[in-house]
């Protein structure tokens, strides 16, 4: 089994201008990746693979391509979750066969589950196939704020092996990761990585790692070197360009900066809006500057 432990870039997907998957583009992001940010492993069908406004054949022709791109170079995550807890089983199952390393699930959300109700959407999914469940947090876009002792309550299925953990409240990562040493916690906000270092985190899945990649490496190491003042410099940096990537609209810009760097990174999917000429001006003014 390998080891799920390290640096992820959560997966964007190319898209052309009608919204199809530009698979020759998907392949050259998936490189970009492992050739040039040298990932340890990728986070596919997450919140930056725009995962939720696509069809069940998509995701699973994003799963294969991210498979025969990759190979065996890196550890591959499958984002599963959905509210239909059918169509979650279907991909966990699908994404196994193809021999992806873990799977991971989102909390469901629109609805206000109760926690018995998100408790059986986990063990259920993982119950259908031999493999290792993360589970995504994300309080912010799902609603879902769970406690210590409900995260305790999913850890006791030993088939739930982490949490990809998209929050801000380092009180409750410091009392994770103090009471289940033997779980894996990732950060999932970028803009957080060395303090979630220091906290002790055992990875990182983040949409900027895509373009940013080299530096979220020079953080995670050195913090875990106990460097901090050096790596305080390079998350101000990084810092710098993520707010001005938030500014300028997060995916789209991604997928830009990507653009000026000989990647076809295409455009987002619609409801997400269509790229206007200062988007993309703006794109190129930040490239310059950073890299
Ligand atoms: O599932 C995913 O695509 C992620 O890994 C999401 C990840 O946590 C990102 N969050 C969102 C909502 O996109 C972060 O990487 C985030 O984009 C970054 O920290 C900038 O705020």
């Amino acid at each position: 089994q390998r080891d799920l432990k390290g640096l992820f870039s959560a997966l964007l997907v190319s898209f052309d201008e009608q919204g199809n998957i530009n698979e020759k583009g998907l392949r050259q992001i998936i490189r970009y990746n492992i050739d040039v940010n040298h990932m340890d492993g990728l986070y596919v069908g997450g919140s930056t693979g725009e995962n939720f406004m696509l069809s069940t054949d998509e995701k699973k022709r994003i799963f294969e391509i991210a498979k025969d791109e990759a190979k065996d170079s890196l550890t591959l995550i499958a984002q599963v979750g959905s509210v239909n807890l059918k169509e979650s089983v279907e991909l966990a199952k699908f994404v196994t066969d193809l021999g992806y390393d873990a799977i991971s699930a989102v909390t469901p959300f629109y609805y206000k589950f109760t926690f018995d109700e998100i408790k059986n959407y986990y063990n259920t999914i993982i119950g259908a196939v031999d493999n290792r469940m993360i589970i995504y947090s994300i309080p912010f876009l799902t609603g879902v704020d769970m406690s210590l002792s409900q995260f305790g309550e999913l850890f006791s299925n030993p088939k739930i092996v982490g949490v990809k953990f998209t929050q801000a409240d380092f009180y409750l990562l410091e009392r994770i990761r103090k009471t289940f040493p033997d779980k894996l916690i990732y950060a999932g906000f970028d803009e957080m990585l060395l303090p979630a270092t220091v906290l002790g985190v055992d990875g990182a899945i983040g949409s900027t790692y895509n373009i940013n990649g080299r530096r979220g490496r020079q953080i995670f190491e050195l913090a875990k070197a106990q460097k901090i003042t050096e790596a305080l410099e390079v998350q101000h940096v990084t810092n710098d360009l993520i707010t001005d990537i938030l500014d300028n609209g997060l995916y789209g810009t991604i997928k830009l900066l990507l653009q000026e760097a000989g990647v076809d990174a295409g455009y987002c999917r619609e409801p997400m809006k269509k790229y206007t000429p200062e988007m993309v001006a703006r794109a190129k003014e930040i490239y310059k500057k950073y890299f």
